[in-house]
Formats: structure tokens, C-alpha cells, sequence
């Protein structure tokens, strides 16, 4: 697994970017022998060699509800994807040629005419590798793609694969979303200059006098002969959304350092300013010459990368959330990554309806529940003024291995990295409802996996995560002691007391105020909510119907009026944005039915209710 941030591809004057999107070919490995595609070398021989079974697949997108085949959508095991390319001939020689995966879940090998190029593990993360080595320029290319969605005690998330007869295994899962999977993301082809820029970490602040300042940090890479010559500079300039210049540096050798822009326009959330989401643009541009103060005619340019740049300031203690500090209260979502045919397949239609909906609403933040979202809606959320709280994908952790961890490390690692330039992430979880967090091995765990993460992290943002203790156990879990924000979910009058509306408002007060009494932290409510069915009506209402959806949020809102008189309760995140699709079972008729948005996004009658009161919140600060 790759520990670079993997810079999102771009064009620009140094670098093209080729989609790999469209039609691939499939074919689904036999349940009874699932190393089929192996031991006949389909990465070798190509898929036509099992012609009759090749099924054509949109990329990206789920695999599973794209057909008619059960078999496929309940498949458990390796599908095999081929597509053919090519790479322009233009590029060999003066560039590096560069494959990346937005995210492909779980596991995926990565063939390029025979060739084994790359593999990776878990979803929701990009990863790529440099290909200019296996790739024939300017001829016809094969693409070969092994995904495989088994989970075992060791993947993240977890999973327990039954073995049943004839070698087919049945995947087990304790987490409430359906196990979709395919190439999820976008397949891209890039180029890069030889000697390129091959990271770069921003992090700003911004003081009340309106001044902003961006502390830049950039990594170069290039082959070590070209590395040598070392005559290489960098010029840094940041611009406003007008094009001007308003700050800019040049920097040698360590590529780093800081720009003071005067008269700074903040990013601010949603709602919080009449320009939400004003972002810079940081280009770069990577020289080599020696006459960096002059910019002399005979340096050469080698590379170019902008990157969208936030100013704005991120602190907190145990009484606060403060960004250019002022104090937080954020008003969201957790949420999924799901719609029907495309699954957890990226769409720009959908993310758009999507945060159409969060500012239509009022909300001003959401987490991205239970793994990292689409690096589209990272950018997205940047610009239209969106916090998130960036979510791994360790939902459900019920043993703890070091091999676990080893894993968890790295995909925080992961997360960070790919995630750390974006102005709208406010904060890390590293865990959504961890099972047993009391035994010795758990507290061991979870000391080692926040040690880490504050490393790596720079303890630039709060680290967070999604509880769910037993109110007589709370004084005992050890992750809380280690989190900066303690975040529960709690499902009053759903799964605890159901149907009770007079067991909501003040359970969760008490909650609140126990957590806080415990660990002196802040305390936001992750999740909380109710399944509706639009068509199901009841008077008196009943679970299930929309009125008493409508009621129990009534009850809730009622507790977080009461709490949000400290200003250490920070936020409330409702449970589900949109209805979404889980696993078969008897208490999930047609998925998870808690959204305030069909699965189609449409409002439902709760909505209304919402954003009534996500824009009065607003407009009370
Ligand atoms: C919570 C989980 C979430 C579920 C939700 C529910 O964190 O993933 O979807 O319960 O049951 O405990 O609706």
C-alpha cells in the first residue's frame, strides 16, 4: 500500500489525464472455483478465453445491481475486469505514464498485458503506479483487473467468510450496509513530467485582521540522475478567484515555507458567510536553472500543479470547536455512498443532487460514514462550504489483532494523506462502533492506532469517533479517554425503548452530560434517528410511519436545545442523509429506511421539519 498523498490527477501544462471510463468487460469467477481466473491466467490469456461468460460493466460502479443476475449481485469471491487502451505515443520518452484507481473495494490486483503492475486493499482509497515500463506507446494495450469483495477478521471492515459445501463460502458482515463492490471510482491514465512534483501538503491559518497565512510543503521525485543536478527551484503563487497574484514565493531546496496574504478572504462553512467555500488557487511550478531571483530565459519549466487552497484556522480545546475562531456547531448527516443500479459507484449527477440537497436543508457538515468518500466530493465539499468529518472504513471492529491494525494504520494513513489539503475536513474518525472496547487488547489497540494517527496527523485536526456504549459502561472505554471529540450514536425510541417518545428527550441529555462528565471532551451526537415508509400511515403514528419519525426527531431536538447551552455539545449529525441498501435480512425490508431523503432523493415529509430547524440554528449564531 502506497503512504504517498497521491495527488489528485490533473491536467495542466506539464500533464494530461486520459479516462479509462465506459464499458468494460466482466466475468464473474465460479463460486466453486473461485481461483479459477488464476490457475487459467486470465490476466495472461485475456477474458475472451471464457467468452460465453463475458458480461459488459459500466466503470465506475457497483457490479451488483448493474445486471439481472442474482448471482452476481450476491456473488462472493474474485470478478475479472479487461478493458484495452491506449497510451498516447507522445508520451513515452519525455514523460512518466501513470495508472490510478479512484478506489476499487476490497482487494484488487492490476494487470497491464500480462503484466502484474499493482495490488491494493481496501476501498474507498486511490492508489496507482507508475506503468511507463509495461504500457506499449501508441499501439493497443490490455488492462486486466482482479477485484475480490471477501472480508475476513483481518480486512477493513471486517467480515467472517462460512465455508459452506462445494467450496462456496457465504460472506458474513455485522455492518449495516450493503457489501457492494467493483471499480468504484475513476480509472485514469496520467502523465507527468520526468522530474515531477509529487506531493505537496498546504495548511493555513487566518487571524481577525483578515490575515491568511499558507504554509506550503512540496516533495519532488524524478528519476536520480535527473535529482542530482539539484538545480532545481520552486515558484509558488497564490491566486484569488479574480486571477490576481496575491502572494508568492520562490523556494529552493527544501520546498517549503510560508505566504502571509494580506486583506485574506476566509473559507467559511455554509451559511456562516455570504461567499461560503472562497477558495485560492496554489499554483506551483517546478524550475530547473540557477537563476531563481531573476527568472532568467533559460530556465526550463519542468512541471505545473494547482491545487485549491482554503485559508482558514482550525482550533479547539475541551470547551470549544473554533474555526477563525469562532465557535462550531455543526448541523448534518452521516450518510453513504449508495444509490440504486450505480451502488456505491461515483456519479457527478448524484453527488451534485446531493449537496443541492445538504444547502437546501441548511446543513453545514456531514460525516463521511463509514469510509472515505469519493475524492470528487472531497473538492466538491471544499467549494460549496460542506465540513466533513473523514471517516476509515473501520466500521464494526469486533477482534483485535495486530494484523488488524497494521491494516487500520494504513488506511488512516491513506485517508490522511489523500485528505489533508482540503480545508472542509474538520476532523479524523477512526472508528465507527468498535464492539468490545474494554478488554486489554482492544485498549492496547486503540492507544497504538491514536498514537499513530496524532503522528502522521501533525494533531492538525480533533480526532473523533462513532460510539455506542452501554450507558453503565461508558466510564470504561478506553478510545474515548484518547479522542478529542467523543461522538455516540444513540437510537432512543428506535432500538432502545421502542415506540416510546417519552424515553428520548431526556436519556439523551443524560447521555450527553456523561460522556462529558466522563471524559471533559467535546460531544457531539453521530448518529440518532428513525426508519420511515412514505406510505404507511397510522394515527395515533406507529414505527415506521412518517409522523413518528417526525416525532421522535421532535424529541431530540428538544435534548439538543437543552445541551447546546454549552458550547462543548457541538453538533448534531442525523442518521441516515438517504435511505440506503444493506444486506438481506429480516429487519431491513428494502434496506435501511432511516434517511431523510429517499433513496431516489426526494424529501421526505421529515425534510421539512429539518431544514426548518437546520436554518434556524443557523441564523441563531
Ligand atoms: C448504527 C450504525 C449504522 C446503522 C444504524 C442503523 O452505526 O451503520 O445503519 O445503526 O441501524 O448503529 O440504522
Amino acid at each position: 500500500n502506497s503512504t504517498r498523498g497521491l495527488l489528485y490527477p490533473q491536467d495542466s501544462e506539464t500533464r494530461e489525464v486520459r479516462s479509462l471510463d465506459g464499458i468494460w468487460r466482466l466475468v464473474k469467477s465460479s463460486s466453486s472455483r473461485p481461483m479459477e481466473g488464476y490457475l487459467e491466467k486470465w490476466f495472461e490469456k485475456g477474458l475472451g478465453q471464457s467468452s460465453r461468460r463475458v458480461i459488459s460493466m459500466a466503470v465506475p460502479a457497483s457490479y451488483n445491481d448493474i445486471t439481472v443476475s442474482r448471482s452476481l449481485r450476491d456473488h462472493v469471491g474474485p470478478v475479472w475486469y479487461e478493458r484495452t487502451f491506449f497510451v498516447p505515443a507522445s508520451w513515452d520518452r519525455r514523460s512518466r505514464t501513470w495508472l490510478r484507481f479512484g478506489s476499487v473495494h476490497y482487494r484488487a490486483e492490476v494487470w497491464i498485458n500480462g503484466q502484474a503492475v499493482l495490488n491494493h486493499s481496501s476501498g474507498g482509497l486511490p492508489f496507482e503506479a507508475e506503468v511507463g515500463n509495461f504500457v506499449n506507446f501508441g499501439v493497443e494495450n490490455r488492462l486486466t483487473v482482479m477485484c475480490d469483495n471477501r472480508l475476513d477478521r483481518f480486512s477493513i471492515p471486517q467480515g467472517e467468510l462460512q465455508e459452506k459445501e462445494k467450496f462456496q463460502s457465504q460472506q458474513e458482515y455485522t455492518f449495516d450496509f450493503f457489501n457492494y463492490a467493483g471499480i468504484h471510482r475513476s480509472v485514469l491514465l496520467y502523465s507527468t513530467p520526468l522530474v515531477y512534483i509529487s506531493d505537496v501538503s498546504v495548511s493555513t491559518e487566518y487571524s481577525s485582521k483578515q490575515v491568511g497565512i499558507v504554509n506550503f510543503r512540496l516533495w519532488v521525485a524524478g528519476k536520480e540522475e535527473h535529482l542530482m543536478r539539484r538545480n532545481y527551484y520552486i515558484h509558488v503563487q497564490l491566486l484569488n478567484q479574480r486571477g490576481e497574484v496575491v502572494a508568492q514565493k520562490i523556494s529552493r531546496h527544501a520546498f517549503s515555507g510560508s505566504m502571509h496574504v494580506n486583506h485574506a478572504r476566509a473559507w467559511w462553512p455554509y451559511l456562516m458567510d455570504p461567499e461560503p467555500g472562497y477558495l485560492y488557487q496554489l499554483k506551483l511550478d517546478l524550475y530547473e536553472g540557477d537563476s531563481a531571483m531573476e527568472e532568467s530565459q533559460d530556465d526550463v519549466r519542468l512541471d505545473v500543479y494547482r491545487l485549491s487552497v482554503g485559508i482558514r484556522s482550525l482550533s479547539w480545546d475541551s470547551n470549544n470547536l473554533l474555526l477563525n475562531g469562532r465557535s462550531l456547531y455543526l448541523r448534518g448527516f452521516g450518510r453513504h455512498e449508495d444509490s440504486e443500479i450505480r451502488g456505491r459507484g461515483h456519479d457527478n449527477p448524484l453527488m451534485v443532487r446531493d449537496f443541492n440537497l445538504l444547502r437546501w436543508i441548511g446543513a453545514n457538515a456531514y460525516r463521511t460514514s463509514h469510509y472515505p468518500y469519493s475524492e470528487e466530493s472531497m473538492q466538491f465539499a471544499d467549494e460549496q462550504g460542506i465540513m466533513i468529518i473523514d471517516e476509515c472504513s473501520a466500521v464494526d471492529l469486533y477482534s483485535f489483532h495486530p494484523r488488524l491494525l497494521h491494516n487500520h494504520m494504513s488506511v488512516m494513513e491513506q485517508l490522511i494523506h489523500r485528505d489533508r489539503n482540503h480545508p472542509s475536513v474538520i476532523a479524523w474518525s477512526v472508528a465507527n462502533e468498535p464492539s468490545s472496547l474494554f478488554s486489554n487488547q482492544s485498549a492496547l489497540y486503540f492507544k497504538y492506532l491514536v498514537k499513530y494517527v496524532r503522528q502522521i496527523a501533525h494533531d492538525d485536526r480533533p480526532l473523533t469517533a462513532a460510539l455506542a456504549t452501554a450507558i453503565d459502561e461508558i466510564g470504561q472505554s478506553t478510545l474515548a479517554g484518547l479522542l478529542d471529540i467523543l461522538g455516540f450514536n444513540r437510537y432512543n425510541g428506535w432500538y432502545s425503548s421502542p415506540g416510546s417518545l417519552d424515553s428520548i428527550t431526556a436519556p439523551v441529555i443524560e447521555e450527553a452530560l456523561l460522556w462529558r462528565n466522563v471524559t471533559n471532551k467535546l460531544v457531539i451526537i453521530m448518529e440518532y434517528g428513525a426508519d420511515s415508509l412514505g406510505f404507511y400511515r397510522s394515527l395515533p403514528s406507529l414505527m415506521g410511519s412518517p409522523d413518528f419519525q417526525r416525532q421522535l426527531y421532535s424529541r431530540h431536538f428538544r435534548a439538543f436545545d437543552k445541551l447546546r447551552e454549552n458550547s462543548w455539545f457541538i453538533g448534531e449529525f442525523v442518521w441516515n442523509f438517504a435511505d440506503f441498501q444493506t444486506a438481506q435480512s429480516i429487519n431491513r425490508i428494502g434496506g435501511n429506511r432511516k434517511g431523510i431523503f429517499t433513496r431516489n432523493r426526494q424529501p421526505k415529509e421529515m425534510a421539512y421539519v429539518l431544514r426548518r430547524r437546520y436554518f434556524g440554528l443557523a441564523h441563531k449564531l
